[in-house]
Protein backbone atom coordinates (compact mmCIF):
# COMPACT_ATOMS: atom_id res chain seq x y z
CA UNK A 1 0.00 0.00 0.00
CA UNK A 2 1.36 3.43 -0.95
CA UNK A 3 1.83 6.57 1.04
CA UNK A 4 -0.52 9.51 1.30
CA UNK A 5 0.86 13.01 1.70
CA UNK A 6 -1.38 15.87 2.79
CA UNK A 7 0.41 19.01 1.67
CA UNK A 8 0.21 22.60 0.59
CA UNK A 9 2.49 23.69 -2.25
CA UNK A 10 3.38 27.02 -0.64
CA UNK A 11 4.31 25.37 2.68
CA UNK A 12 8.12 24.93 3.04
CA UNK A 13 7.88 21.85 5.29
CA UNK A 14 5.39 20.31 2.83
CA UNK A 15 7.73 21.04 -0.03
CA UNK A 16 10.70 19.40 1.72
CA UNK A 17 8.73 16.17 2.07
CA UNK A 18 7.35 16.46 -1.49
CA UNK A 19 10.85 17.05 -2.88
CA UNK A 20 12.28 14.11 -0.93
CA UNK A 21 9.59 11.80 -2.31
CA UNK A 22 10.55 12.87 -5.83
CA UNK A 23 14.29 12.74 -5.19
CA UNK A 24 13.98 9.18 -3.91
CA UNK A 25 11.55 8.17 -6.70
CA UNK A 26 9.11 6.71 -4.19
CA UNK A 27 6.22 5.27 -6.20
CA UNK A 28 2.46 5.22 -5.63
CA UNK A 29 2.20 8.29 -3.42
CA UNK A 30 -1.23 9.86 -3.23
CA UNK A 31 -1.01 13.65 -2.86
CA UNK A 32 -3.84 15.56 -1.24
CA UNK A 33 -3.81 19.36 -1.24
CA UNK A 34 -5.02 20.99 1.95
CA UNK A 35 -6.30 24.52 1.44
CA UNK A 36 -5.43 26.28 4.71
CA UNK A 37 -7.24 29.59 3.99
CA UNK A 38 -10.50 27.63 3.77
CA UNK A 39 -9.70 25.87 7.06
CA UNK A 40 -9.44 22.42 5.51
CA UNK A 41 -6.84 21.62 8.18
CA UNK A 42 -9.25 22.54 10.97
CA UNK A 43 -11.96 20.02 10.19
CA UNK A 44 -12.80 17.38 12.79
CA UNK A 45 -11.66 14.69 10.36
CA UNK A 46 -8.24 16.31 9.77
CA UNK A 47 -7.61 17.10 13.45
CA UNK A 48 -8.37 13.47 14.28
CA UNK A 49 -5.46 12.53 11.96
CA UNK A 50 -3.22 15.44 13.01
CA UNK A 51 -4.01 17.14 16.32
CA UNK A 52 -1.42 19.81 15.41
CA UNK A 53 -3.59 20.69 12.35
CA UNK A 54 -0.54 21.30 10.18
CA UNK A 55 0.76 20.24 6.80
CA UNK A 56 2.57 18.14 5.86
CA UNK A 57 0.92 14.99 7.13
CA UNK A 58 2.28 11.70 5.84
CA UNK A 59 0.29 8.50 6.19
CA UNK A 60 1.87 5.09 5.80
CA UNK A 61 -0.90 2.57 6.46
CA UNK A 62 -1.93 3.22 10.07
CA UNK A 63 1.17 5.29 10.76
CA UNK A 64 0.52 9.04 10.79
CA UNK A 65 3.45 11.46 10.94
CA UNK A 66 2.89 15.18 11.08
CA UNK A 67 6.44 16.37 11.68
CA UNK A 68 8.26 17.12 8.43
CA UNK A 69 11.72 16.24 9.77
CA UNK A 70 10.47 12.85 10.97
CA UNK A 71 8.90 12.39 7.54
CA UNK A 72 12.24 12.99 5.89
CA UNK A 73 13.93 10.41 8.09
CA UNK A 74 11.26 7.85 7.30
CA UNK A 75 11.38 8.56 3.56
CA UNK A 76 15.14 8.31 3.51
CA UNK A 77 14.85 4.66 4.46
CA UNK A 78 12.11 3.89 1.94
CA UNK A 79 14.16 2.86 -1.09
CA UNK A 80 15.11 -0.16 0.97
CA UNK A 81 11.51 -0.90 1.94
CA UNK A 82 9.94 -0.22 -1.43
CA UNK A 83 12.32 -2.20 -3.56
CA UNK A 84 11.89 -5.29 -1.45
CA UNK A 85 15.59 -5.50 -0.67
CA UNK A 86 16.87 -7.10 2.50
CA UNK A 87 19.89 -4.81 2.75
CA UNK A 88 20.90 -1.40 1.51
CA UNK A 89 21.98 -1.31 -2.10
CA UNK A 90 25.47 -0.06 -2.84
CA UNK A 91 24.03 2.81 -4.90
CA UNK A 92 22.08 4.05 -1.87
CA UNK A 93 25.12 3.77 0.38
CA UNK A 94 26.98 5.75 -2.29
CA UNK A 95 24.36 8.50 -1.95
CA UNK A 96 25.17 8.72 1.75
CA UNK A 97 28.90 8.94 0.98
CA UNK A 98 28.13 11.74 -1.48
CA UNK A 99 26.18 13.58 1.23
CA UNK A 100 29.14 13.23 3.64
CA UNK A 101 31.52 14.58 0.97
CA UNK A 102 29.20 17.52 0.35
CA UNK A 103 29.06 18.32 4.06
CA UNK A 104 32.86 18.16 4.30
CA UNK A 105 33.14 20.80 1.56
CA UNK A 106 30.29 22.88 2.93
CA UNK A 107 31.50 22.96 6.54
CA UNK A 108 34.16 25.64 6.55
CA UNK A 109 33.42 26.94 10.06
CA UNK A 110 32.61 25.28 13.39
CA UNK A 111 28.87 26.02 13.00
CA UNK A 112 26.66 26.03 9.91
CA UNK A 113 25.20 29.53 10.26
CA UNK A 114 27.27 32.00 12.24
CA UNK A 115 29.43 31.89 15.34
CA UNK A 116 27.12 29.87 17.55
CA UNK A 117 25.15 26.67 17.40
CA UNK A 118 21.73 27.17 15.76
CA UNK A 119 18.75 25.03 14.81
CA UNK A 120 20.45 24.50 11.43
CA UNK A 121 23.20 22.54 13.22
CA UNK A 122 20.70 20.48 15.19
CA UNK A 123 18.72 19.60 12.04
CA UNK A 124 21.90 18.68 10.22
CA UNK A 125 23.25 16.58 13.08
CA UNK A 126 19.95 14.71 13.36
CA UNK A 127 20.15 13.78 9.67
CA UNK A 128 23.85 12.90 9.69
CA UNK A 129 23.62 10.85 12.87
CA UNK A 130 20.70 8.91 11.31
CA UNK A 131 22.74 8.29 8.16
CA UNK A 132 25.66 7.23 10.36
CA UNK A 133 23.51 4.36 11.67
CA UNK A 134 23.22 3.08 8.09
CA UNK A 135 26.68 4.01 6.77
CA UNK A 136 29.31 4.89 9.41
CA UNK A 137 30.80 8.27 8.63
CA UNK A 138 34.17 7.04 9.87
CA UNK A 139 34.94 4.30 7.35
CA UNK A 140 37.37 2.66 9.82
CA UNK A 141 34.46 1.65 12.10
N1 LIG B 1 6.02 20.75 12.83
C1 LIG B 1 5.48 20.96 11.57
C2 LIG B 1 5.12 22.39 11.28
C3 LIG B 1 4.47 22.53 9.96
C4 LIG B 1 3.74 23.84 9.82
O1 LIG B 1 3.90 24.77 10.63
N2 LIG B 1 2.94 23.95 8.75
C5 LIG B 1 2.14 25.14 8.52
C6 LIG B 1 2.20 25.49 7.04
S1 LIG B 1 3.85 25.88 6.54
C7 LIG B 1 0.70 24.83 8.88
O2 LIG B 1 0.21 23.77 8.56
N3 LIG B 1 0.03 25.78 9.57
C8 LIG B 1 -1.38 25.63 9.89
C9 LIG B 1 -1.64 25.69 11.38
O3 LIG B 1 -0.68 25.78 12.18
O4 LIG B 1 -2.82 25.64 11.75
C10 LIG B 1 6.42 20.36 10.53
O5 LIG B 1 7.57 20.80 10.40
O6 LIG B 1 5.99 19.45 9.86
Amino acid sequence: MGLTLYKKDTSPPSRSVFMTIHALNIPDVKFIDVYLPAGEHLTEEYIKMNPQHTVPLLIDDDFLIWDSKSNLHLLFQMPLLYQGANGFKEEHLGMIDAAYDFMEKFLTAPWLAGDDVTLADICCVSTISSMNEIRPIDKET
